[in-house]
């Protein structure tokens, strides 16, 4: 019997992957054999992103793209699907976080972070499902986190969002799941990217953050976990290998949700 996690002749849209996680994971997915594609808001940051992938050996297809407008993403799936092909492979990728105080937090920015992280992929996977059905199959990954299971200060429209993006993954399953379509989500730990960074980046006296030393002692590796630990999870999800999971949340934590925490010396 063999076990398939090629992805060659696939083509696969990650969104917001010009660095960070979705540029991490559309780099592990074509070494699997996957064509690129993915968007940004700004011209910039995907002319950016198309050399970062060709330094990297990958002809990768960038869109400008914000995943809020519906409008803009169905022309975005139209276009990639006459200048590159159809989309075998979704990953709602683009994200952003607000770190503010739920008290202290305005509706409008409370309604961007869902609109963002909950209301794109939503539209996103309404733009890409029916061609996956016409074609009899489709693996969408929705990029979920530790706050799908748990809270903290300040991300009360992060959780929120990520929240919902579980059981939205959930209810694609339930719903399309008879087209040989699987939707399954990826709860990244604490990886080092630019969304991060002000929870790393060393206080004035030159002293770890509190936050850093925090999560490292949350994690039984005792350390932030890198973008390109997600690239295997999410190729395994994408091929041919994961065709009977779906509705799974794949935790790639470092053991964060399993552990108490490390005792304070
Ligand atoms: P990041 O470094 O902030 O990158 C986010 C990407 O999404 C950027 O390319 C950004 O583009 C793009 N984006 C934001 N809003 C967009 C929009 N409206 N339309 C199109 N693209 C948009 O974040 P990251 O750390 O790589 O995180 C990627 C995903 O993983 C997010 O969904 C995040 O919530 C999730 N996640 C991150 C961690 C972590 O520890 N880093 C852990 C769990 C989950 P611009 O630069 O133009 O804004
Ligand atoms: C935060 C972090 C987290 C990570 C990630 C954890 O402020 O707590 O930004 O939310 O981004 O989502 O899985």
């Amino acid at each position: 019997m063999s076990i398939n996690f090629s992805l060659e002749g696939k083509v696969a849209l990650v969104t917001g992957a010009s660095y960070g996680i979705g540029f991490a994971i559309a780099s592990g997915m074509a070494k699997a054999g996957a064509t690129i594609v993915f968007n940004d808001i700004k011209q910039e940051l995907v002319d950016k992103g198309i050399a970062a992938y060709k330094e990297a050996g990958i002809n990768a297809h960038g869109y400008v793209c914000d995943v809020t407008d519906e409008d803009g993403v169905n022309e975005l799936v139209a276009k990639i699907t006459s200048e590159v092909g159809p989309i075998d492979i979704l990953v709602n990728n683009a994200g952003i976080i607000k770190r503010i105080p739920m008290t202290e937090m305005s509706a409008k920015d409370f309604r961007q972070v869902i609109d963002v992280d909950l209301n794109a992929p939503f539209i996103v996977s309404k733009a890409v499902i029916p061609s996956m059905i016409e074609r009899g199959h489709g693996k969408i990954i929705n990029i979920c986190s530790m706050m799908s299971e748990l809270g903290r200060e300040t991300v009360s429209a992060y959780a929120a969002a990520k929240g919902g993006l579980k059981m939205l993954t959930r209810n694609i399953c339930s719903e399309y799941g008879q087209y040989n379509i699987q939707c399954n989500g990826i709860g990244p730990g604490y990886i080092e990217t630019p969304q991060t960074a002000p929870l790393r980046e060393r206080q004035a006296d030159g002293s770890r953050h509190p936050f850093d030393s925090f999560i490292c002692a949350k994690t039984p590796a005792n350390r932030w976990l890198k973008p390109e630990e997600l690239a295997g999870p999410a190729v395994f999800l994408a091929s041919e290998a994961s065709d009977a999971v779906n509705g799974h949340i794949l935790y790639v934590d470092g053991g964060i949700l399993a552990y108490i925490g490390k005792q304070p010396e």
